[in-house]
């Protein structure tokens, strides 16, 4: 008996959404509602809803991929996926993710608080802003979200209901696969790159070491279920302002490795210092910018482990928590060695799944503003030669970098060539 799905326009918002109470008790009566289409993402529509006494923002999924057109369809469930991801990632760390006020899954709406006066981390990186908060809560909630999805943290029947959960998230994943792993790595109909790097590309789709690594990360990606990952943490899923860091879009959420998440933002990192030189002009103040963002990076590497030790010395309660092995005989070494070779495990993947994030970023389908809006096609050329370098070595290295300073270090190598 529900309506058929349509996709909602600014000017009907009003109308379908006004007899909902989620919305009017929050931001009032809907004869008052100003709307605003503001999404710019790859897939779905997004408004802003104001009213006289506040405003929401409205999301809804479309059939298909906004960023190719209706010839690619694309499931709606989507919306429900993300939805289930954000209730859990939510609680897993509290405050970190926008209040989700309603869902409707037929229509693939979610109604959730706006944050303000948060942009968009991307934009703000580009802009040369600085947040000190960032690192910090964005370390915590790398921590907490994917240790308390793991095994170490949730006992068997919750566990296993929420793998058979996420496993229907089928569509996402397998957009995830192909988009990361493999089409960035031959000539795929789907990818497009700066002219100018022909030869470098060239030279990438016949680099067998390359590719094996490709090769080895997606089969990591695809077989370790180790936790439930947001699936697409890049520095255009969060949003920030001075004060205040949330991560929202979990649309590609899915069981996976500890690694994936945190190599995806790491990536996106490191590709904001190898495109300075085409934002910024040559002086002291992106010097000084460059390195802020180094330090960030390394900053939530480091928070990150700080808190995932916290958690597995205290809340070791799931499938994995391993007290009867370790605790019972008072075996307090037994069990931090086990959480160094964790670490040094989750360390490796996400050098590596940020090696791949950088290549699918520059070759695939899906590219990102700080490369796109370097006019001058030399100079991006330029830039993105430095990171798919970068990207090469963190992928094909991946077991070499024993700290993430070793990443600086080629990084600032790179800049110099
Ligand atoms: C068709 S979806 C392309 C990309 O956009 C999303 O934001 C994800 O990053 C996905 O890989
Ligand atoms: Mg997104």
């Amino acid at each position: 008996t529900h309506s058929p799905y349509e996709p909602l326009q600014a000017d009907t918002v009003a109308d379908r959404l006004g007899g909902l109470p989620q919305m009017t008790e929050r931001i009032g009566p809907a004869a008052q509602w100003r709307v605003c289409e503001v999404g710019d993402g790859n897939l779905n529509l997004v408004f802003i809803v104001e009213g006289p006494a506040g405003s929401v923002v409205v999301k809804q999924a479309l059939p298909y991929a906004r960023v190719v057109g209706e010839s690619w369809p694309m499931s709606l469930d989507r919306s429900f996926f993300e939805h289930e991801a954000m209730l859990r990632l939510g609680r897993r760390d509290p405050g970190r993710l926008p209040e989700i006020y309603y869902f409707d899954r037929h229509q693939a709406i979610q109604v959730m608080e706006h944050l303000r006066p948060h942009v968009i981390l991307r934009k703000g990186l580009m802009a040369g802003e600085r947040y000190p908060l960032l690192a910090g809560q964005l370390g915590r909630y790398l921590a907490r979200t994917l240790f308390r999805g793991s095994d170490w943290a949730m006992e068997t029947a919750r566990r296993k209901a929420d793998l058979a959960l996420f496993a229907g998230n089928v569509e996402l994943c397998g957009i995830t696969e192909d988009l990361f792993f493999t089409d960035p790595f031959h000539d795929c109909a789907r990818n497009s790159h700066t002219p100018a790097l022909d030869r470098a590309v060239t030279a990438i789709r016949a680099d067998r070491d390359l590719k094996l690594a490709a090769f080895e990360l997606k089969a990591r990606f695809c077989g370790s279920a180790q936790t439930l990952l947001h699936g697409d943490l890049h520095t255009g899923s969060i949003m920030v302002c001075a004060g205040d860091t949330r991560v929202i879009d979990a649309e590609f959420a899915t069981y996976g490795p500890i690694g994936f998440d945190i190599g995806s933002l790491l990536a996106n990192l490191w590709m904001a210092v190898f495109a300075l030189p085409g934002l910024q002009p040559d002086n002291e103040e992106r010097r000084a910018y460059r390195d802020w963002i180094l330090d960030t990076a390394e900053a939530i590497w480091n928070v990150f482990v700080e808190e995932f030790t916290r958690l597995w010395r205290r809340e070791r309660t799931g499938i994995l928590g391993g007290r009867e092995l370790f605790e019972d005989q008072a075996d307090a070494i037994g069990s931090e060695l086990a959480l160094n070779t964790m670490i040094e495990g989750i360390w490796r993947d996400a050098v590596g799944f940020a090696g791949i994030e950088i290549h699918r970023r520059i070759l695939g389908l899906a590219h990102i503003p700080e490369f796109e809006t370097i006019a001058d096609e030399a100079l991006r050329a330029c830039c993105e030669h430095r990171a798919l370098m970068a990207g090469r070595v963190l992928a094909v290295e991946r077991g070499r970098f024993a700290a993430i300073g070793q990443v600086r270090t080629l990084i600032a190598r790179l800049e110099g060539h």
